[in-house]
């Protein structure tokens, strides 16, 4: 009888746990979409020729600092390189492309001469601890939540003008330009 009983409900068992592992592949894709768009309220986008600018940003500065990062990610679509030449902002005096990395054990930061390549149907990142701008100068203080534009002067594509979010102070991987 016991047998019986159990033959008949597997089935039914078989189709609760279906019904569960869809509401839990449901409730998965549900919270995958949460973090998928998440980002992707502030993200922006700027195009110019064959290059997309993705999400520049930039670190709100404690009051007094003269200098702020800047960062973003460059796709070259194109089948041709093209060199990101110069940069500017009403933000600060100058900006420069820098590159920090390690050198015998030791953080250090230099301007990038020749322009930064970006090669055919590649990507590159300006992040913290590696390729950034920086704003040099600043004639006054980014602030968490604002923006300020800034002109990418590319050696094919030309120039274009993009919009750098202002995030948090603790914003960012790395803090290489808290001074
Ligand atoms: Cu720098």
């Amino acid at each position: 009888m016991s047998y019986f009983f159990s033959d008949a409900a597997r089935p039914l068992l078989g189709s609760i746990l279906r019904s569960i592992e869809e509401r839990v592949g449901i409730a998965v894709l549900a919270l995958a979409l949460l973090f998928v768009g998440a980002p992707t309220v502030s993200a922006h986008e700027f195009k110019v020729g064959d290059l997309e600018i993705g999400h520049p940003w930039s670190r709100a500065t404690p009051a007094g600092a003269k200098v702020a990062g800047g960062y973003f990610t460059i796709t070259n679509n194109g089948s041709a390189p093209d060199r990101l030449v110069s940069i500017s902002s009403d933000v600060s005096e100058k900006a420069e492309l820098h590159e920090m990395g390690v050198k015998d054990g030791v953080m250090t930061m230099r301007p990038v001469t020749g322009g930064l390549e970006i090669p055919a149907g590649g990507k590159v990142a300006l992040a913290p601890g590696g390729y950034h701008l920086m704003f040099i100068g600043l004639k006054r203080q980014p602030k968490q939540g604002e923006k300020f534009s800034a002109t990418l002067t590319f050696e094919k594509a030309g120039a274009v003008s993009v919009d750098f979010a202002v995030e948090g102070m603790g914003g960012g991987a790395m803090d290489d330009h808290a001074n």
